[in-house]
C-alpha cells in the first residue's frame, strides 16, 4: 500500500475539527498544562516556514502532555492590528477589517493544514471589539492608577510611516518596519509608566524559568545601574547635577559635558560668549538619532561653553563645561562629570580637545587608553581616598557627599516609559476625552468598547494626526464629567497593546463580564511554557510582564508573573544559509512543502533540522529523508508478527526509547528524539517485523511528531479509540539498561582492548575478564600487576611494572 499522505491528513484534520479533539476541558479538577506560542500577525504574505518551527515544537509538547493525562490548553489567535494591514488597505482601497479577515482565513487554513493541535474554540482576534473592549478597559485601569499619562515629548518620528515609534521600534536610527530615517519631533503622547515596574521586572526574573539569553537581554534593556548624583557648583551659581556610576573617580574629573539640549544652554545664553557656535552645534545634534550620537560617533565632537566654569565639589577646582552629543538628554541628568583617565568616551574627547587626563586608579597605562576596567584597583591622586580600593572609595565618597549635601546615592535605569500613542487608524481607540474645563477624562467603562468608526480615508494628516481626526462627528462628543462639549482622543494604541494580555483571554475567551473569570485564571495561569522569538524579548515579553504585574496589583490575575517558562527558537534560514527574504529569492513556502511531502513530513523535518535554539538552513535533501522515514513507518503495518509483548532482544531498546523520547520532548531536543525513533525503526526492520505491543508503543512515541500517519495506522491496526486520547507508554528504569555492555581495558592508562560483559558485572569479574581480553595477555607477560581499577560501566585499568 502506498503512503497517501494527502488522504490521510485531510481525513484526520476533519475528524479533529468535527470532534473538537483538542479542546481544553472545562474540568478544573484535572492537572493542567498551558502551552503558548506567540500568535501571529496575519500579514498578506501568509505563513512562512519560521512560524511552524515554534508552533510544531510546542504542539509536540502539548500532545505529549495530553498523552500524559494533562488537561492541555494550546490556543491560537491573531495579533491583527498594525501598520502593514493599514498600508495595504490604503493602497488598495479595501477596509482594513476586510484585509484582516482575508489574511486570517488564509493563515488559519495554513495552520490547520499542519495538523497543529490548537484549541480553535478559543481563537481570539485583537481587532474584534469584544476583545479590544478589554484592552481599552486595562488602559482605563492604568490611567486611574496614574500609570497612563499624557506628555509633551521629543519622540521618534518615522519619516516614512509618518508615525511616532517607541524606542524599541527604532533600529540603528531607522524605522524597524520601513527602514526610513527616524528623527526627533515634539508631540503630546500617551505614555505608560513601565519604569514604575523596572525593579520588579528585573528582580522577579529570579522567580521564573526563562532561558539565559532572555533573562540577560531583559536585564540589559532595563539597564539598572547603581551610583550617585553629584552636585557640582558653577560660576553662574546654578547647581549642575550629574549621574555617575563611579563617584570614586571624582578627583579625576577634568571637565564637564552636558547634553546639547540641556536647559543651561538657554539659561546662560547671555554669559556664554560663543553662544552662536553652541546653538549651531545643538541644531546639528537634534538631527541625529541617539544611535548615531552614541554608537556610531567614533570621533568625539563638541563645543565649550566659553565664559562659564564648573566647580568640583571635592577640591574646589574650576573646570570647563562642554556640550557634546555623546551625552544624552534622556539619560541620568543629561550631564556628566568627565573622567578621561577611566572612561574611554571621555578619553577620546579629552584627546580631541587637548584636555588634561588624570590617573586616579593605579594599574593602567593612560598614555595609551583609559583604564576603565579598574573595579579591583587602588586609588591614587585622590585626596582622602588615596590608598583605598575602588570598592571602599565608592562607599567613602558617597558617605562624604551625602554628609556635605553634595550628592546622594542613586539607582538609574535605561528603561524609558512606553510611548503608547500612534497617529494611525488601525489600532484600538484610546478611550479618553478632552474637555476644555475638566481636562482629560476617562470614558465610563459602560461605554466600552469604544469602536473604531468607519472612515473614508486612512491617510494620517500632513501634520501627523491620526485619520480619526478627520471625523468631526466622532471626535466631537460630550464630557463624561460636566456634559459640556469635549473632543475624543484620536490617537490609537500601538500594536503591542493587544498582545500584552492575550494569554489571559484564552483562559475564558467568551466572557463578556471580565477579561476572564477569576476561576479560569486561577486554574490556567501562569502559562506553563511560552515559546517565541528572541526579537520579542525587549518588546512584547517585557510589555506583557508589565501589564500582568499591574493586573496582579489590582487583583485581576492570581500570579505576579504571566509565564513560568520561556524558550526561544532559532531562525530557519534559506538553503544558502542566509535569512529568507523575497529579495534573496530563497523563501520556502510552507504550502508547497505540505503539498509535496505532507504535513507530517514537514513537521518532522522542521524538528529534525538542528538544535532548536540555533538558526538552521533549509535543506531539500534532508526533507526527503524524513519523508522516506515515514514511508517506512507506513510499511510497518504489513510487517505485523503474531504474538504480544516486546521481544526479548528489543526490550531494552523499547524501554530506552520511551524514556529518551519523553525526556527529549520536554527539553525541546526534538532532533535527537527523532533520531532515536529512526534507529528503533532500523532495529525493527532488522528484527524482521513488529509485534502488536511494539507497534503500539512505536506509534505512540511518534504521534506527537507525526500525528496524522500515527492516527491512521493506529486505527488500521484496530487499537482502541483515537491515538490522541491514548496514554503515553511507560518505561521501566531497570529495563533501560543494556543487558551487556562494552568495557575498555587500559594498561597503564592507555586503551589496549575492549570486551563485552554483563551490565551488572562485579569489579572482580570485570578485572578477571579484562586480563583475558583479546590482545591483553601478551602485554602482561613477565610483568607484575601492581594496581587494578574498575570504573563501573566504563573501563578496567591495569597498572603493571
Ligand atoms: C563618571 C565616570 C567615570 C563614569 C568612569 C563612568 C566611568 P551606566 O552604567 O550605563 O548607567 N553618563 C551618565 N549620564 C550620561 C548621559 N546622559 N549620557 C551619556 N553618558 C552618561 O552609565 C553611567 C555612566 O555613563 C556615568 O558614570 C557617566 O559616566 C555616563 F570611570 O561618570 B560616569
Ligand atoms: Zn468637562
Amino acid at each position: 500500500m502506498k503512503y497517501d499522505f494527502k488522504a490521510i491528513e485531510s481525513k484526520w484534520q476533519k475528524k479533529w475539527e468535527d470532534e473538537h479533539t483538542f479542546a481544553a476541558k472545562q474540568d478544573f479538577s484535572l492537572p493542567k498544562f498551558y502551552a503558548l506560542v506567540e500568535f501571529p500577525y496575519p500579514s498578506g504574505q501568509g505563513l512562512h516556514v519560521g512560524h511552524p518551527r515554534s508552533y510544531t515544537a510546542l504542539d509536540i509538547v502539548a500532545r505529549k502532555k495530553r498523552l500524559d493525562g494533562y488537561n492541555v490548553l494550546y490556543p491560537m489567535g491573531w495579533d491583527a492590528f498594525g501598520l502593514p494591514t493599514e498600508n495595504f488597505a490604503m493602497k488598495n482601497h479595501i477596509h482594513p477589517e476586510i484585509v484582516t479577515r482575508n489574511n486570517v482565513a488564509r493563515f488559519k487554513s495554513q495552520l490547520k493544514s499542519l495538523g497543529l493541535s490548537f484549541d480553535w474554540d478559543r481563537e481570539v482576534n485583537t481587532t474584534d471589539p469584544s476583545y479590544y473592549k478589554w484592552t481599552q478597559w486595562i488602559f482605563l485601569q492604568l490611567y486611574k492608577k496614574g500609570l497612563a499619562y499624557k506628555k509633551e515629548m521629543s519622540v521618534n518620528w518615522c519619516t516614512g510611516c509618518k508615525v511616532v515609534l517607541a524606542n524599541e521600534e527604532v533600529v540603528n536610527g531607522t524605522c524597524e518596519r520601513c527602514h526610513s530615517p527616524v528623527v526627533h519631533k515634539v508631540k503630546s503622547q500617551w505614555m505608560l509608566r513601565i519604569t514604575a515596574y523596572a525593579d520588579r521586572l528585573i528582580d522577579d526574573l529570579d522567580t521564573v524559568n526563562f532561558i539565559d539569553r532572555v533573562t540577560t537581554q531583559q536585564k540589559n534593556w532595563i539597564g539598572r545601574s547603581h551610583g550617585a548624583e553629584v552636585t557640582f557648583g558653577t560660576t553662574e551659581g546654578d547647581d549642575m547635577i550629574v549621574y555617575t556610576t563611579r563617584p570614586d573617580t571624582l578627583f579625576g574629573v577634568t571637565y564637564m559635558v552636558i547634553a546639547p539640549e540641556h536647559k543651561f544652554v538657554d539659561k546662560w545664553a547671555d554669559k556664554i560668549t560663543n553662544i552662536d557656535a553652541v546653538r549651531a552645534y545643538r541644531e546639528a545634534a537634534a538631527r541625529k538619532s541617539d544611535f548615531e550620537r552614541t554608537e556610531l560617533a567614533k570621533d568625539k565632537t563638541g563645543v565649550q561653553l566659553e565664559g562659564v566654569m564648573a566647580v568640583n565639589p571635592v577640591n574646589g577646582q574650576q573646570i570647563p563645561i562642554f556640550i557634546s552629543d555623546y551625552v544624552l538628554a534622556t539619560y541620568g541628568t543629561g550631564a556628566i562629570m568627565a573622567v578621561p583617565g577611566h572612561d574611554q568616551r571621555d578619553y577620546d574627547f579629552a584627546k580631541a580637545f587637548g584636555l588634561p587626563i588624570v590617573e586616579v586608579v593605579a594599574g593602567g597605562d593612560i598614555s595609551r587608553e583609559a583604564f576603565a576596567d579598574c573595579a579591583t584597583g587602588v586609588m591614587v591622586n585622590s585626596g582622602f581616598l588615596t590608598g583605598m580600593t575602588v570598592e571602599d572609595a565608592k562607599t567613602a565618597i558617597t558617605e562624604w557627599l551625602e554628609k556635605e549635601g553634595k550628592g546622594v546615592k542613586k539607582t538609574n535605569f535605561k528603561l524609558r516609559d512606553w510611548v503608547f500613542s500612534r497617529q494611525r487608524y488601525w489600532g484600538e481607540p484610546i478611550p479618553m476625552v478632552h474637555c476644555e474645563k475638566c481636562g482629560w477624562q476617562p470614558l465610563p467603562e459602560s461605554e466600552l468598547p469604544l469602536k473604531l468608526p468607519e472612515v473614508q480615508n486612512y491617510e494620517p494628516t500632513e501634520d501627523g494626526e491620526s485619520p480619526l481626526a478627520h471625523l468631526t462627528d466622532w471626535v466631537n462628543t460630550t464630557c463624561p464629567c460636566c456634559s459640556g462639549p469635549a473632543r475624543r482622543e484620536t490617537d490609537t494604541m500601538p500594536q503591542w497593546a493587544g498582545s500584552s494580555w492575550y494569554f489571559l483571554r484564552y483562559c475564558d475567551p467568551h466572557n463578556d463580564q471580565a477579561i476572564a473569570s477569576p476561576e479560569a485564571l486561577r486554574y490556567w495561569m501562569p502559562v506553563d511554557w511560552y515559546n517565541g522569538g528572541m526579537e520579542h524579548t525587549t518588546l512584547h515579553l517585557l510589555y506583557s510582564r508589565f501589564w500582568h504585574k499591574f493586573l496582579y496589583d489590582i487583583g485581576v490575575v492570581p500570579t505576579a508573573e504571566p509565564y513560568a517558562k520561556r524558550t526561544s527558537h532559532g531562525m530557519i534560514l534559506g538553503e544558502n544559509g542566509e535569512k529568507m527574504s523575497k529579495s534573496r529569492g530563497n523563501v520556502v513556502n510552507p504550502d508547497d512543502i505540505v503539498d509535496q511531502y505532507g504535513a507530517d513530513t514537514m513537521r518532522l523535518y522542521e524538528m529534525f533540522i538542528g538544535d532548536f535554539e540555533k538558526a538552521a538552513p533549509w535543506s531539500s535533501s534532508s526533507i526527503k529523508g524524513c519523508k522516506r522515514f515515514l514511508e517506512r513507518v507506513f510499511d510497518l503495518s504489513e510487517k505485523l508478527l503474531p504474538g504480544e509483548g516486546y521481544r526479548p532482544q528489543l526490550e531494552t531498546s523499547f524501554h530506552k526509547t520511551v524514556k529518551k523520547v519523553g525526556e527529549d520532548i520536554l527539553q525541546l531536543k526534538m532532533n535527537t528524539a527523532i533520531a532515536a525513533l529512526m534507529s528503533l525503526l532500523n532495529e525493527l526492520d532488522a528484527a524482521g517485523g513488529i509485534t502488536r505491543e511494539e507497534y503500539r508503543t512505536f506509534l505512540l512515541l511518534l504521534n506527537p511528531f507525526a500525528p496524522h500517519i500515527t492516527e491512521e495506522l493506529w486505527e488500521k491496526a484496530g487499537f482502541e479509540g483515537q491515538i490522541a486520547h491514548a496514554a503515553w507508554p511507560v518505561y521501566d528504569e531497570a529495563k533501560c539498561r543494556d543487558a551487556r555492555i562494552e568495557l575498555a581495558v587500559q594498561v597503564c592508562g592507555k586503551v589496549r582492548g575492549r570486551f563485552m560483559a554483563a551490565a551488572d558485572v562485579s569489579g572482580a569479574e570485570a578485572i578477571a575478564a579484562a586480563k583475558q581480553a583479546d590482545g591483553i595477555a601478551p602485554l602482561l607477560e613477565g610483568k607484575t600487576v601492581v594496581k587494578e581499577i574498575y570504573v563501573p560501566g566504563k573501563l578496567v585499568n591495569l597498572v603493571v611494572r
